[in-house]
C-alpha cells in the first residue's frame, strides 16, 4: 500500500532532481469547475464525455458549442485555487521552501484541464516574482514549466484551414448568448438549434470554427515533449485525475518504470493509485499546499 507519510514525502521531493505534475480536473474542482466523470458529469441530460468527440460535434455543432460555451463563460469568471497556486509557486525556485526543494530541481506541470486556471495562477506568480526582484525583463515562463495537453477553451480552431486563434470574448459569438440559462432551467425551456453560419467562425476563412480542445482519437499536440520530461522525472505528483484517459494516465507509469516515484493526490481513489508511493486523500486544494509549502 502507498504510503501517506507527509515527513517522507517531504524527503523524496527535497532530494528530486527533475519533478513531473499531472493535473485533471480535481485541480480545477474548488474553483468551481466541474469534473468529467461522477458527480460532475452531466450537462443538462447529456453525459459531458459523449459531447467532448469529433462525431458529436459534427453530428450536433450546436449542442456542442453550447456546451463549450457554457464552460468558456465558467472559466471566464473562475479563479484559481489553493492547489493551483502551490504548484504555481513551486514552479519559481525563488518561492519554493528551500528545505524541501533545491532551487536547481526542474518542474514541469502537465494540465489534461482546459480551464487555463494554472497558467492564470502562473502568471500571477510571475508578476509578483518580477516585482519582488525588480526586474522587468526577466523572461517569461519556459515552454516545459506548463503543458496544457488537452488545449483550451480559449482556442478556436478551423474545421477547414486549421487556423488556430485565442479568443476570450463573452460570449464568443452573439446566438451562443444566454444558452447558458437553458442548463439552469433545463425542464423550462427546450434547447435552442443554431444555424452553423451563426455558430463562431474562422476568422481566416469564414469556415466553422471548434473549440481549440483535443477530443477522444484526437492525437495531443504535446505529448512528444510530456513523453521526453516523464521519461526524465524522477518524481511524479498525480494531482486530481481519475487516470483513466491515456497518454495523459502513462506519465506515472513512465515515471515508474524508469525507477522514479508516484504520489497520488486525490479526494477519492484512482486508477493504478496503489503502485503509487505516496497517496494523499483529501481535496487537493489542502493537501497539495502542506505538501509544496
Ligand atoms: C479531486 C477533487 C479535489 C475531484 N481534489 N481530487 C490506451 C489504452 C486505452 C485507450 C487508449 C489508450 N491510448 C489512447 C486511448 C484512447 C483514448 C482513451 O484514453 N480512452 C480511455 C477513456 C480508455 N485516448 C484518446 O483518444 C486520446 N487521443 C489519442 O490517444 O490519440 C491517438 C492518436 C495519435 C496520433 C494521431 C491520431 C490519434 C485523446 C484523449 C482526449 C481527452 N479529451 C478530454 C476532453 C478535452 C476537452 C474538454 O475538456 O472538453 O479530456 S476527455 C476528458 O477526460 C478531458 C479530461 O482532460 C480527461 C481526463 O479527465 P480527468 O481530468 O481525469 O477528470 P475526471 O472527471 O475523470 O476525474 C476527476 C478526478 O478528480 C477524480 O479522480 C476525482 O476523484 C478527483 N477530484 N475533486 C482532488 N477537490
Ligand atoms: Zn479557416
Amino acid at each position: 500500500m502507498p504510503s501517506d507519510d507527509m515527513d517522507a514525502f517531504k524527503k523524496t521531493l527535497q532530494s528530486s532532481k527533475r519533478v513531473i505534475c499531472l493535473a485533471g480536473a480535481g485541480l480545477s474542482a474548488a474553483s468551481g469547475i466541474p469534473t468529467f466523470r461522477g458527480d460532475g458529469g452531466m450537462w443538462r441530460k447529456y453525459d459531458a464525455m459523449s459531447l467532448a468527440t469529433p462525431s458529436a460535434f459534427r453530428s450536433n455543432p450546436s449542442r456542442v458549442w453550447q456546451f463549450y460555451h457554457y464552460r468558456r463563460e465558467k472559466a471566464l469568471t473562475a479563479q484559481p485555487n489553493a492547489a493551483h497556486y502551490a504548484l504555481a509557486m513551486f514552479s519559481i525556485p525563488h518561492f519554493r521552501n528551500s528545505v524541501m526543494s533545491s532551487p536547481d530541481t526542474t518542474f514541469s506541470l502537465v494540465t489534461q484541464n482546459v480551464d487555463e486556471l494554472s497558467r492564470k495562477a502562473l502568471r500571477e506568480i510571475h508578476s509578483k516574482y518580477k516585482e519582488q526582484i525588480g526586474n522587468p525583463s526577466q523572461p517569461e515562463p519556459p515552454p516545459r514549466e506548463l503543458l496544457e495537453i488537452h488545449g483550451s477553451l480559449f482556442k478556436l480552431s478551423c474545421t477547414e484551414c486549421k487556423h488556430v486563434e485565442k479568443n476570450y470574448n463573452s460570449p464568443i459569438c452573439p446566438s451562443l448568448k444566454g444558452t447558458e440559462d437553458v442548463y439552469e432551467k433545463a425542464s423550462s425551456k427546450p434547447e435552442p438549434d443554431i444555424p452553423i453560419d451563426e455558430l463562431p467562425q474562422c476568422k481566416a476563412c469564414g469556415a466553422l470554427g471548434r473549440p481549440g480542445v483535443v477530443w477522444f482519437g484526437e492525437a495531443a499536440p504535446s505529448v512528444i515533449l510530456m513523453n521526453i520530461i516523464a521519461r526524465e522525472s524522477d518524481f511524479c505528483l498525480v494531482v486530481g485525475t481519475s487516470s483513466k484517459v491515456y497518454p495523459a494516465a502513462g506519465v506515472a507509469e513512465k515515471v515508474k518504470a524508469a525507477g522514479g516515484k508516484v504520489a497520488v493526490f486525490n479526494i477519492d481513489r484512482s486508477e493504478g493509485d496503489e503502485d503509487a508511493d505516496f497517496l494523499f486523500l483529501g481535496p487537493c486544494e489542502e493537501t497539495l499546499p502542506i505538501a509544496l509549502g
